[in-house]
């Protein structure tokens, strides 16, 4: 490997891991990017319940697609709880997920985990196999939610 491609590897490489502090500018940026990434994660979970609720019809090719599209974003909300973005913009955050980060963290992999357990069920292509998938994985989100998601919006 000549020597441009090594120092830019490098410079690649030590970007990657200066993580949220170099990715986000302003707390309300992170707020913002978590927000949006947990939207999306919950649009397109949701987009498969409605399948294996039997409100949407079934199709296994776009229950595949849109698992994918969970684990992507189940996997990204996190670095943006960094210290600091407890306010900036309103947020449901509670002050907790600072204080107890082991727990916060530990939760985060749980769900990680189910949404990949998820995204196999789909793989399958079997409906009653991403019916059984559904509820571990909406477990996992409530189980975040009920120690660490407050019910009302705060008002920065
Ligand atoms: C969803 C969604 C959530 C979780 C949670 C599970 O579909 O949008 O936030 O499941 O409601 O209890």
């Amino acid at each position: 490997m000549n020597r441009v491609v090594m120092t830019t590897l490098a410079a690649a490489v030590a970007l990657t891991s200066l993580g949220a502090a170099a990715q986000f500018q302003k707390p309300e940026d992170a707020i913002k990017y978590r927000q949006s990434a947990l939207t999306v994660l919950a649009n397109h979970f949701g987009r498969i319940a409605a399948m294996a609720k039997g409100s949407v019809p079934f199709d296994a090719k776009a229950a595949q697609d849109n698992a994918a599209v969970v684990v992507t974003m189940s996997k990204l909300p996190w670095i943006a709880f960094g210290p600091g973005t407890d306010k900036g913009l309103p947020t449901r955050a509670k002050a907790d997920i600072w204080k107890e980060q082991a727990k916060f963290k530990d939760l985060q992999s749980k769900m990680i985990a189910e949404a990949e357990k998820f995204e196999a069920a789909t793989k399958t292509g079997n409906l009653d196999s991403i019916k059984a998938a559904v509820g571990p994985l909406g477990s996992a989100c409530k189980a975040c939610h009920d120690d660490f998601r407050a019910e009302k919006y705060s008002s920065n």
